[in-house]
């Protein structure tokens, strides 16, 4: 067991353990645009935390962070925990409808917002009644508080909130098939705990890595691997600030030689069909995990084969903040999502609860220290997800006899793309809305790489016909109105959707692509 003190603020540990160990002086984050010694971002937590207090921001009270990858994200982030009050970082990608939603239910009374980010909310947040005060990051606009000016005029000394190791710390969002994203309760020991448990052990993660996470601090994923692990250590993390694309990742790989690099299937595959893709005499490269989505094996192979390095590929969920079932160094088995991270328990069972046979498929519960208290605001998502000690994952597993587990798709019709959730329901709703559509029904398809991208089939009203620019128009309809990256990769017209007597659809005759 970890020993967490009882009177403990995160914030405050994951900087002061850094200070103690003589680490002042090293270089705790690069961004794109400079360096910063953990003696120099400790001292950013400190000035933002005064800036919150003279705000009058008090403590428990929420502030939605709405950040690209700079410094400025860890700086407001544990700035804002060593004040006590609950960061709310969320996805950079999505819409203005989805910051209102997230602004209303959080109740924040402080945004955060990178100037890129700004035009999302600028029309929104005269509308939120919670809402006192607004800091721009990277770009100062007329009339708005800027964070580095607010930054240089605190004082860099800051005494940590009394806070105990099971208050809510922060929040993160997580999107589920209905309704809308639900804010998850995370407490201070959490964070912690998934590098005692996960980063420590598993990736063996220490002092001298230098660790570059293509996955955003937004995601509970991207937090741990470029905020919690390396702060935890006294590594050096990258950061970047641009979109992951192979190009740009391969510039920082190149330029600033990670140890550590964590991706997701989709940017693996795409780095390694990509022309430039580099050597592995190139890089430094000792450790690759992967997470967000189930790592076809063929991805895996031509990586190994490649660098000589294996990827680790892993599962976690926002609710347990970081990966809890994961393949490690030396035991790696392609096509499986590893074993159980010892600290924390994995149970697959039957629609009744009972336990599966092995080589069974059950839906995964999972148990262990770093998961979320609940979710803020909904008691029926909440009593249906946390059971005692242990959460519903929503995706469905087998094991074999030997122990590993092998990903089964999702209990719901959730689709993890590129390593973010996509609700069908929610482009289904939006695409009823265009006026040639009829009826219409969202499901996973594997692309190429068998990895899985939604797939629209489509029933069109009277008058209308199939061809390939309205194919073309719907997708530009659904990136209109939706987060992007949700769009349908492909657009199926058919006369009638498979439905069962009662007139429900049935997804599972789409997804395997047999529509009678
Ligand atoms: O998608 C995952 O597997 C994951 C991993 C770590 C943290 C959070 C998530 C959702």
């Amino acid at each position: 067991d970890i020993m967490i003190p009882r009177d403990y603020n995160a914030a405050h540990d994951l900087i002061e353990r850094n200070l103690v160990a003589g680490r002042g002086g090293k270089i705790a984050y690069i961004d794109d645009r400079g360096s910063y010694t953990f003696d120099e971002l400790s001292k950013r937590i400190n000035r933002f935390a005064n800036v919150l207090k003279g705000l009058q921001v008090r403590q428990e009270e929420r502030i939605l962070l709405c950040l690209l990858d700079t410094i400025d994200f860890p700086t407001a982030f544990l700035g804002a925990i060593k004040a006590g009050v609950i960061p709310v970082p969320t996805n950079t990608l999505l819409t203005a409808e989805d910051y209102r939603h997230m602004l209303r239910d959080s109740r924040a009374t402080t945004l955060v917002v990178s100037h890129l980010l700004w035009p999302h909310f600028q029309e929104i947040v005269d509308d939120i009644p919670t809402l006192r005060h607004v800091i721009l990051s990277d770009e100062k606009v007329p009339g708005r508080l800027e964070l580095s000016s607010l930054l240089s005029q605190a004082s860099d000394v800051f005494r940590a909130a009394e806070t105990t190791s099971d208050d809510p710390c922060f929040w993160l969002y997580s999107s589920g098939s209905t309704g809308n994203p639900k804010g998850t309760v995370h407490i201070h020991s959490s964070l912690v705990n998934t590098a005692e448990l996960y980063a420590i052990p598993t990736l063996a993660i220490r002092e001298s890595d230098v660790v570059f996470s293509a996955a955003k601090l937004f995601f509970a994923y991207g937090l741990g691997n470029a905020l919690t692990f390396p702060l935890a250590v006294g590594a050096t993390t990258i950061l970047m600030n641009e979109r992951p694309t192979p190009e740009a990742v391969f510039k920082r790989l190149r330029q600033h030689q990670p140890s550590v690099f964590c991706g997701v299937p989709t940017l693996y595959a795409s780095m390694l069909a990509h022309p430039d893709c580099p050597g592995a005499e190139e890089l430094n490269l000792r450790c690759c995990p992967s997470a967000g989505e189930a790592l076809p094996q063929e991805i895996s192979r031509q990586w190994s084969a490649r660098f000589g390095v294996d990827i680790l590929d892993g599962i976690g969920s926002t609710e347990m903040l970081h990966i809890f079932l994961s393949n490690r160094v030396g035991d790696v088995r392609y096509g499986t999502t590893g074993k159980p991270v010892p600290g924390y328990k994995v149970r697959l069972v039957d629609e009744d609860g009972q336990p599966v046979a092995v080589g069974e498929i059950g839906a995964l519960e999972v148990s262990g220290p770093s998961s979320a208290i609940q979710y803020w605001n909904n008691v029926a998502k909440s009593r249906s997800t946390f059971i005692g000690d242990w959460i519903h994952s929503g995706d469905k597993y087998s094991v074999t006899a030997d122990g590993y587990y092998v990903y089964a798709g999702r209990s719901d019709d959730m689709l993890k793309v590129g390593g973010i959730y996509v609700s069908p329901t929610e482009v289904e709703s939006v695409l009823m809305g265009h006026e040639a559509i009829l009826e219409v029904a969202v499901v996973g398809r594997h692309d190429d790489e068998k990895l899985i991208k939604p797939a629209a089939y489509v029933v069109l009203k009277p008058g209308w016909s199939a061809s390939q620019k309205l194919a073309g128009e719907l997708k530009q309809f659904v990136k209109a109105h939706l987060a992007p990256y949700k769009y349908p990769r492909w657009f199926e017209f058919l006369d009638e959707l498979p439905k069962t007597a009662t007139g429900k659809i049935q997804r599972f005759k789409l997804r395997s692509g047999n529509q009678n």
